[in-house]
């Protein structure tokens, strides 16, 4: 069994802060602890527009807070994001993810496993699996 709090979270290695300082994600769940899948509580900050592609791997992404909306790059489609929404990467949709006047709450899980301590690369995508150092466990 594996009981973990935010406040455990909060102010370790499994905290991670974007580089463009966007976004924070708390890593509840990652590789090491074997569960197949990672997940996250990912805080988007209010304001932001954020370029993501993740080609390595599937995210599902679910909102409890806040108000914004995502874009996908190859056909302009623009879908809401509001508490009670999911949206899932199934094709690995490069997309822009943009929180409006407060901070998106979302909970994100990820196939495969994020190691732990990925930020996004200039294509805002994560490296493969088994390009990843493993993080603090
Ligand atoms: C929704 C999303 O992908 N946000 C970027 C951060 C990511 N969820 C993560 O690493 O937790």
């Amino acid at each position: 069994m594996i009981v973990r709090t935010l406040g455990e979270i909060e102010g370790s290695s499994r905290e991670v802060f974007a580089e463009n300082s966007n976004w924070v994600s708390k890593r509840f769940l990652i590789a090491g602890d074997n569960m197949g899948f990672s997940f996250n509580e990912t805080i988007i900050y209010a304001n932001t527009e954020t370029l993501i592609w993740y080609k390595n791997h599937v995210e599902a992404v679910y909102c409890v807070e806040g108000e914004g909306e995502i874009e996908t790059t190859e056909d302009g489609v623009v879908y809401p994001i509001k508490p009670g929404t999911m949206y899932a990467l199934d094709k690995h949709d490069r997309h822009f993810l943009r929180a409006y006047e407060k901070d998106l709450r979302l909970l994100c899980v990820f196939n495969p496993a994020l190691a732990g301590d990925e930020v996004h690369d200039e294509d805002g995508s994560y490296v493969k699996p088994d390009q990843q150092s493993v993080a603090e466990k």
